[in-house]
């Protein structure tokens, strides 16, 4: 008998399917980030990152170039198990001869073409994407959709209208509706003096941008924060703000696991919206005793988060998006190493005895509740995640591909 034999009798006497685990994991899609592997700094023309988000740590081999990137994210994306997404930000233009020309107001589909062509070539799921409104000389005073100058905030409402136009044909090219999340830094540093004229403006910028999109291949949705570096005292789009502001414009929120106070958790959100929402995204993410963005990894709250997709049957309800950078490692490790954890958190929840859990809550059990919670922690997890990875023609060992390739191909790039 192997190992995988062995577990999945193990884990049908508490009434859990391996194999239909297994098969249910293989649909969830995981949008997979494009940043993770330049720092965040894109092609358009920023050479550092600003907005309340840092990317920290010196390790070499940064992709410097479009080529670089599409090559790391390859064979990261190799190394990955599992439906996969592209997620893709607008400072990623490809803008050829238009370059300083054309600025984030006059974006099209024709300058991330070839990101879509490469999801293609890959085998993608589809891609997702994002106004950028960060790291920009238009940001004013730290502001851009809730700026009280004009011109500015006129600039970021059409960038935010041509990511809606663009991500509509991003959509139609896979048949599938891309998300576009809408994430700003807008804040201040210190205590405001007015704290509702920001947020009117922000709103009027949303009913702007959203007065009209193509509702059949676009998914928007708007990410709250709690506070940014440089930024600490007030952050224009907060939880309340955004929640109210989706609910009634019918969109979608997007929780950030790191966007919110140290010991709030967004595991608990997820089934809250779940009873109002027809869909919740996510950025996962590892905060760090802030929104520090480290590498996920298979860890408690992670866990949480993917038993509340798993079972309460929304793994078609939840966008899983992933959102981290660490410059501090390898940044192919970086990146494979959190769609992993991701995976395995999924995998995880698949294989609780969720309805029997259930079960017993509704029953007022709480006591057989806790010693079956505490039982099926140590089943034979690890056994299963191998026969999965076998089956997707990986293993458990990536990082000996990954040091290979920073001797054979990012060495070179110094
Ligand atoms: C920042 C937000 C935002 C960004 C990306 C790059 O705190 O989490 O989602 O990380 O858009
Ligand atoms: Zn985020």
């Amino acid at each position: 008998m192997t190992r995988f034999e062995s577990a999945k009798e193990i884990y049908k006497a508490f009434g859990v399917d391996a194999e239909a685990a297994i098969a249910a994991l293989k649909e969830i899609p995981v949008s997979v980030h494009c940043w993770q592997g330049d720092d965040v700094i894109g092609f358009d023309g920023a050479d550092s990152l600003s907005g309340g988000i840092q990317t920290t740590g010196n390790y070499p081999y940064r992709a410097r170039t479009p080529e670089e990137l599409f090559e790391d994210i390859e064979k990261a994306l190799s190394l990955m198990p599992g439906k996969k997404r592209l997620n893709v930000h607008a400072c990623y233009a490809f803008l050829g001869e238009d370059k300083g020309k054309v600025d984030r107001d006059g974006y099209t589909y024709k300058h991330f073409e070839k990101w879509v062509e490469f999801a293609k070539k890959l085998g993608l799921d589809g891609v997702d994407f994002n106004p950028t409104f960060f790291a920009h000389p238009k940001m004013k005073d730290g502001l851009s959709l809730s700026s009280p100058d004009e011109e500015t905030r006129k600039f970021w409402v059409e960038h935010g209208k041509r990511s809606l136009e663009i991500a509509a044909e991003m959509g139609k090219a896979f048949s599938k509706p891309a998300l576009v999340n809408i994430w700003i830094p807008d804040g201040f540093k210190d205590v405001p003096s007015d704290r509702l004229g920001p947020r009117l403006r922000l709103k009027k910028s949303l009913d702007e941008m959203l007065a009209h999109y193509d509702k059949e291949w676009v998914i928007p949705a708007v990410e709250s924060k709690v506070f940014g570096i440089g930024v600490e005292s007030y952050t224009v789009g907060n939880n309340e703000f955004y929640q109210n502001y989706a609910a009634k414009a019918g969109i979608c929120c997007l929780l950030d696991n790191g966007h919110y106070h140290p010991t709030e958790v967004v595991s608990d959100k997820i089934p809250s919206l779940l009873a109002f929402y027809d869909k919740v995204a996510l950025h996962v993410t590892r905060p760090v005793r802030w929104d520090s963005d480290h590498v996920v990894l298979f860890e408690d709250e992670l866990k949480e988060i993917a038993k509340e997709i798993v079972r309460n049957d929304a793994t078609k309800k939840v966008l899983i998006g992933l959102d981290y950078f660490d410059a501090s490692i390898n940044r192919i490790s970086a990146w494979v190493t959190g769609q992993r954890a991701m995976q395995k958190a999924l995998l995880y929840a698949l294989l609780l005895p969720n309805q029997a859990l259930k079960s017993l809550q509704d029953e007022g059990r709480f006591t057989e509740q806790m010693v079956l919670g505490e039982r099926v922690k140590t089943l034979p997890f690890g056994d299963v995640w191998e026969e999965y990875l076998k089956r997707e023609n990986l293993s458990d060992d990536y990082y000996s591909e990954i040091a290979r390739y920073e001797q054979t191909v990012l060495r070179g790039r110094k």
